[in-house]
């Protein structure tokens, strides 16, 4: 069978790009240090928060040497803590849940973005290298006043940085590595 040449060269172009595009879909779903947020944080009683042993009390917890996790609450509308206060050159695991409806927690400029549904725990982590000041928006359409539902991140200088009684005051991980920090004055 006789191929015509222009035949050929639109058959290899078309082949190019539909390796192209799939090219750039890998590239997307796993080059690009892209994860995608999963069932790995577990599930909550979401009309018990008040009784888990960090949603309780939501804040920021040392947890290793410029490890830090920080357990977030949203709720209609507003997250809690707000801000979020963590020190620059630290990587910190954001635990979010809700209280009520579906949320969204998206730290503007970062990676992190994900949909906070009742009684799950939405798992994510983000590096900090530097002091920045990131917002943290509610993306998922949760009633009459989403659009004001809006929270901050505060990276700060490692020096300028203390757990605030949050970071101290709940079960035994957080008695062991904290003392460093804990200098008991509480916000300042
Ligand atoms: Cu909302």
């Amino acid at each position: 069978m006789h191929v015509h040449n222009y035949e050929k060269l639109w058959l290899l172009a078309s082949l190019a790009l539909i390796v192209g595009f799939i090219s750039t879909i890998v590239y997307g779903a796993v080059g690009a240090g892209v994860v995608m947020v999963n069932d790995e944080g577990g599930q909550v009683n979401a009309s018990g928060l008040s009784e888990h042993p960090e949603f309780n009390d939501p804040g920021v917890r040392k947890v290793g040497p410029n490890e830090y996790e920080a357990y977030v609450v949203a709720q209609q509308f507003a997250f809690s803590p707000d801000p979020i206060e963590v020190p620059a050159n630290s990587t910190v695991t954001f635990y979010v849940t809700s209280r009520d409806v579906v949320h969204g927690f998206e730290v503007a400029g970062t990676n992190a973005n994900a949909m906070v549904v009742p009684g799950e725990v939405s798992k994510m982590t983000v590096e900090f290298n530097e002091t920045d000041e990131y917002g943290v928006v509610c993306n998922e359409y949760c009633g009459q006043a989403h659009h004001d539902m809006a929270g901050e991140v505060i990276v700060k200088e490692p020096g300028n940085f203390t757990l605030d009684d949050a970071g101290e005051s709940t079960t035994a991980q957080a008695t062991n590595g904290t003392d460093e920090t804990a200098n008991g004055t509480g916000e300042s």
